[in-house]
């Protein structure tokens, strides 16, 4: 009944929309439409959720890296088994919509969170809406010519965005110095699982205000025509491709204030129709800054306040009632600074409400060496904490890192505004959905429920040393890896026999999350094999998936290099049977699901203090892989949790690569170690070709010269880094090891995003 209910749904938006049955119908076609129908299922539950009449969370972020929604979605209605089973008799196959495009509307880690945020506090009722930008392109698409990353356009709608409603009636002006634009919403519906809640996310596209200037028309004035049209829409045209630095780019200010100004007033909007007063703002409303690019809303808040008719004062405490802010990255580069003369040109009324609230600063505390603007640059970090109410970073370590040092002086003038709040992922998609035969296991093992009550993992505990389930566990492992390397070949055309180990690397191609280290590592074991030096080496494969800022030097230079050294290794028939190296290409969130489940040893390397969380490492962790890290952002909390035996951890910590960058001599380590000598050598004694670039040369004299001078302690913490890697590769298959794996998945618990959601409701939004 319901099954032909259903199809007969699914035919008729085939039918109208496409003019096909649903024999004729294409991927695209069938994605549009069983997305449709799910939409028109949930709509009486998201009416009633936005309708509701209680205090509501925004969280604003420039970036949500959702990846793909349907099979999320049906999953947490309870439908996904069903549907596939429905059309499979009608001769539909599932994994059809694998062809379906990513909506990667983010970088990275930040992105990914916000993803993972929504998702769970629909799941936990917690009434969350997300606001951000519909970019028309989302983060590039990868490609390799010789080894070196291209970038192309990712045109996510390709396929049509079928999960969201254009919702012109709600429209608002954005007003710039030189011209105004319109955005207009498109409502995304977020569903929990369970399919209870339904939230929204917002997100804001840019226009011409008045549809068509008929007067220029008739001017024959083509070109304003088209001119007027490309100023407006340019703002949200493309998501900008850097996960650190901020080049202070005037579009990217103009993107900044056009969603932040729409929230805004959208949600103030929102409050006067209910026909509250708006003193009592903050009593219905609690916005997250997702870092420091949504903070423009914070002096837009403000003007629009006074407009209502509050004074400075009032105003700018119902803003701090309002606010909160999440700091995630420690890297100086990306603490956002604009220059006053550009604000103050392109949005003077902000730059004047800036300039009040620094006075209002120095009034309260005249000798506090605290600033906003400074020497000409206001610094948004500072706008944030100084006028919301609580602040966090997103690992304890990291929180740490926040108070000690980078907001060191805003720490001791107001302490009780610091909070941490540790990462999560959501466990529907990076367990349940991404790993079906571990799911399985765990609910064999200790029943259902586990989805959404994590902790309830600590049952499987007690399995780590029980043969049969140290059975189950190895033998789907191999069957992911089988599942990934087919994948593998078929995208790379490199073959990675499942029974290797597949050691990985996942995630933004950065310097500090040292990459090279991982290279040098290959190199290392290479050499040695060749050299007969390693005769128990047991067969690994190195995978690493990253995507490098287009205009990142250093970033594209480790790529290529990386990829010379797979050109390199997987061409030797002296090692084939010990060793393949395979950098995937446009590594996104759907490859990650593939990734995840598939990998024996879990990459978080980074130089200690440097990864404010992570939460790859979470999903590798959730998975049954052990990591093999430094005391970094959460992996100390991974420790914690799973017991450092059961990881497999190296290198400086925080305090020592403080003594260590004391007195730092790159090149006598080099100098003193012949076989590290002959690895960084590759970089320019012509194993490798860059083309002439000088691109690996580069890398070579980043260790040694210049500014950096090895800044991220790659030498020093080599040794320490292939003593720990070898004994983990030697550890590898063991039942101790297969029960170390096991406890992982068994600890990971604390890592769901339900959790940190909770922690962010009980102490940040009180709600
Ligand atoms: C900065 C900028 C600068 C302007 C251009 C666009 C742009 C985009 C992003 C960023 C900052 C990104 C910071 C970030 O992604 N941090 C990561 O956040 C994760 C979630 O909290 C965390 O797990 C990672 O450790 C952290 O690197």
């Amino acid at each position: 009944m319901e099954k032909n209910k259903w199809i007969k749904r699914v035919c008729d938006i085939l039918l109208a929309n496409d003019g096909v049955t649903l024999e004729e119908a294409d991927a695209p076609a069938l994605y549009r439409a069983v997305s449709r129908a799910t939409m028109a299922e949930i709509h009486p539950t998201w009416r009633k959720c936005r309708d509701k009449k209680k205090k509501r969370v925004g969280y604003l972020s420039a970036e949500f890296l959702l990846g793909r929604a349907i099979h999320s979605n049906l999953y947490n209605l309870g439908k996904l088994d069903k549907v596939k089973e429905w059309l499979g008799e009608r001769g539909v196959d599932f994994t059809l919509f694998e062809e379906i495009e990513d909506a990667a509307l983010g970088n990275g880690g930040l992105g990914r969170l916000a993803a993972c945020y929504l998702e769970s506090g629909a799941t936990v009722g917690i009434p969350l809406d997300g606001y951000g930008i519909r970019y028309r392109y989302g983060l590039f698409r990868q490609t390799f010519v010789s080894g070196f990353q291209k970038e192309e356009a990712d045109d996510w709608q390709r396929c049509g965005d079928p999960w969201s409603y254009r919702r012109e009636s709600e429209s608002v002006e954005v007003e710039f110095s030189d011209f105004t634009v319109r955005a207009v919403p498109y409502d995304t519906p977020v569903i929990g699982y369970g399919g209870k809640t339904v939230n929204t996310l917002r997100l804001w596209q840019s226009e011409e205000p008045r549809g068509f200037d008929f007067e220029a028309f008739d001017a024959m004035q083509t070109d304003r025509i088209a001119k007027s049209r490309m100023n407006c829409e340019s703002i949200t045209y493309a998501l900008y491709p850097n996960d650190s630095t901020e080049r202070g780019r005037l579009l990217r200010l103009r993107q900044e204030y056009f969603f932040t100004s729409a929230t805004i007033q959208d949600i103030i909007r929102k409050h006067k129709r209910e026909g509250l007063p708006i003193e009592r703002l903050g009593e219905y409303i609690t916005l997250q800054l997702n870092d420091t690019h949504p903070v423009f809303a914070v002096p837009e808040m403000i003007r629009l306040l006074m407009k209502e008719g509050l004074d400075f004062e009032a105003a700018f405490v119902i803003a701090r009632s309002v606010f909160n802010f999440t700091n995630h990255t420690i890297l100086g580069e990306a603490l956002e600074c604009w220059d006053m003369k550009r604000v103050r040109k392109l949005i003077p009324k902000i730059a004047s409400i800036l300039v009040r609230m620094q006075r209002r600063l120095e009034r309260e505390l005249p000798d506090g060496g605290l600033f906003l603007i400074k020497d000409g640059r206001v610094h948004m970090a500072n706008v944030a904490i100084y006028a919301g109410s609580r602040v966090n970073g997103v690992a304890a370590l990291h929180t740490e890192i926040l108070k000690e040092s980078t907001f060191r002086d805003w720490y001791a003038h107001y302490p009780e505004r610091f909070l941490n709040v540790t990462n999560g992922v959501t466990p529907r998609r990076w367990l349940a959905l991404c790993n079906p035969q571990l799911s399985d296991l765990i609910t064999r093992r200790i029943g259902d429920g586990w989805q959404n009550d994590l902790e309830r993992l600590r049952e499987l505990g007690k399995f780590a040393t029980d043969p049969e389930t140290r059975a189950e566990f190895f033998r789907i492992k191999q069957e992911k890896k089988a599942e990934l390397s087919a994948h593998i070949y078929k995208k790379e055309g490199i073959l990675l026999p499942p029974e290797f180990i597949f050691d990985v690397q996942a995630k933004r191609l950065h310097e500090y999350k040292r990459q090279l280290l991982n290279a040098f590592s290959i190199l290392y074991y290479y050499f040695r094999l060749k050299d007969g030096l390693e005769p128990d080496f047991k067969p690994t494969a190195f995978i690493f998936g990253a995507k490098a800022a287009p205009a990142y030097y250093m970033a594209k230079a480790i790529i290529k290099f990386i990829k010379s050294i797979a050109e390199l290794v997987n061409n030797d028939e002296d090692v084939k049977d010990k060793m393949r190296v395979v950098f995937v290409t446009d590594y996104n969130v759907s490859y990650a699901e593939k990734i995840m489940p598939a990998a024996d040893i879990s990459e978080q390397i980074s130089m200690a203090g440097m990864e404010a969380s992570g939460t790859g490492n979470m999903k590798f962790m959730l998975n049954g892989t052990v990591t093999l890290g430094t005391m970094d952002g959460a992996n100390v909390e991974i420790c914690e949790e799973a017991g450092i035996e059961n990881e497999y951890i190296f290198g400086a910590t925080v305090d020592e690569v403080k003594r260590v960058k004391e007195n730092y001599d790159p090149l006598a380590i080099y100098n003193a170690d012949p076989e590290l000598r002959r690895i960084v050598d590759t970089l320019d004694d012509g194993t490798f070709d860059d083309n002439g670039t000088g691109m690996l040369k580069a890398l070579k004299g980043s260790l040694f010269g210049g500014w950096s001078k090895d800044h991220y302690l790659v030498l020093h913490d080599f040794r320490d880094y292939v003593r720990v890697k070898s004994k983990l590769i030697g550890d590898y298959g063991t039942d101790e090891f297969i029960s170390k794996c096991i406890r992982n998945t068994a600890s990971g618990g604390k890592f769901s995003s339900d959790r940190s959601i909770l922690d962010y409701a009980r102490d940040v939004w009180k709600i």
